[in-house]
């Protein structure tokens, strides 16, 4: 089985890669460093250094035998999408350099991922804008083409239905109206623009479905926490990256860097702001059970990729607590959101189907917390905490 990565150098990118050449399947990942590039020109930092794409597939060949080919691209360029599928590739490295022939299975991550840096200004919403829906075009154009069986597993996240006061159900709503019965995409009402290229990605999807019959898995995915998978504990240069700066950081490992550093937890307003939560870990096992289990054609799939909810003061709190229990001096300070955002409101998603398809959720439990605490300590000469606030506004 031949599996693409787009965006194969970014936080889930590379541990997607090494989990999938583990188990046997030929993998080739795609980046333009687009995140590391971004995290230079805006100097965010980050925990450890990581090792360039080639120089991570490199090493992984030298400690497993496996080989992850790489091409460093540019996806929202339509000829470097549409030489994957038509033969032409120019791999940056690979042992044999000959084309693998169609993917069976393409996994998008290729996309700006970060709320905060999509509302900077309007150069940095204009690079989400175009990075993200050139690249999700350029691929439905591509399958079009070249390709109409091949299973794309989308990674897109529940910021796009927003909290909205009913129950979130997984994708699709039903709607009786006037005496009459239709089922809709689920209504969609994100607070940066970021989650809004990823409504505009399932609406780029969906129309290609309905047009072309292609089959798609669309992923709504929760904020990720952690930086270690089964694949990385065999050499720390095969760690993930791992940001805690405001853009790029999430707020599990943003809390965790917080408290190692002595910095206080920073609740923005008053903390009610509630989302589900999933480890590195389940994501791989999420986006693996769906690789196994492809949608027919014709069918835009839609899960919740989430495993537990919590909001940002329970966070704050075991973060508090557990850092407490190794010594740490930890505090939490509210301070003024610079988000808009409803900071207290209803939220009660529906999230069986990854279950349903084999997922064995993992959770965060204290035990999961001290073990990042533990990695992030080996770090902490490096950490800066002129990055981890600036404040960046809606
Ligand atoms: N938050 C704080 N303090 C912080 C950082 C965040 O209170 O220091 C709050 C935010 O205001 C928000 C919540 O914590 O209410 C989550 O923030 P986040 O920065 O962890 O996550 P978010 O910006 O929503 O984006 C992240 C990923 C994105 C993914 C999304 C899933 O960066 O790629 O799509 O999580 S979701 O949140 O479900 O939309």
């Amino acid at each position: 089985m031949h599996i693409l990565i787009l965006g194969g150098d970014g936080y889930l990118g590379w541990p997607t890669a090494m989990y999938f050449s583990n188990r046997g399947y030929d993998v080739t990942v795609v980046d333009n460093y687009m995140r590391r590039n971004t995290c230079t020109e805006l100097d965010v930092g980050m925990l450890y250094p990581v090792p360039t794409l080639i120089e991570r597939a490199k090493i992984w060949h030298e400690l497993t035998g496996k080989e992850i080919k790489v091409v460093i691209g540019d996806l929202t360029q339509p000829e470097v999408m549409r030489s994957f599928f038509k033969g032409g590739v120019e791999y940056s490295w690979a042992i044999e350099n000959s084309f693998t022939g169609i993917p069976d299975t393409m996994i998008h991550y290729a996309e700006q991922p970060s709320a905060p840096f999509s509302l900077i200004n309007y150069k940095y919403a204009n690079l989400t804008l175009g990075n993200n829906l050139l690249v999700t075009n350029n691929l439905m154009f591509a399958l079009k083409d070249f390709a109409r069986d091949t299973h794309v597993i989308h990674v897109g996240t529940m910021g796009e239905y927003g909290t909205p006061n009913i129950d979130i159900e997984e994708g699709w709503l039903e709607i009786e109206h006037k005496g009459r019965k239709d089922k809709f995409l689920f209504p969609r009402q994100a607070s940066s623009l970021y989650h809004t290229t990823k409504i505009m990605d399932t609406d780029l999807m969906w129309f290609a479905v309905r047009m072309w019959d292609l089959r798609i898995t669309d992923l709504m995915q929760g904020p990720v926490y952690g930086m270690e998978t089964e694949d990385s504990k065999i050499d720390d240069r095969l760690m993930t990256l791992f940001n805690y700066d405001e853009i790029f950081g999430t707020i599990v490992n943003r809390f965790i860097t917080q408290a190692v550093v002595g910095y206080p937890l920073t609740v923005y307003g008053k903390g009610g702001q509630t989302r589900g939560y999933l480890n590195i870990n389940d994501t791989l096992q999420c986006v693996h059970m769906s690789e196994k289990t492809p949608p027919k054609k014709g069918e835009l799939r839609i899960f919740n990729q989430i495993m537990e909810t919590f909001s940002v003061n329970q966070l704050a709190e075991i973060a508090c607590r557990v850092g407490k229990s190794l010594g740490y001096d930890v505090e939490v300070k509210s301070i003024v959101n610079p988000r808009r955002e409803a900071e207290e409101h209803y939220y009660n998603p529906v999230y069986q189907g990854l279950i349903d398809i084999g997922v064995n959720p993992h959770y965060l439990t204290d035990d999961v917390m001290a073990g990042m605490f533990k990695v992030v300590e080996r770090y902490k000469a490096n950490i800066r905490k002129d990055v981890i606030f600036r404040g960046i506004k809606w």
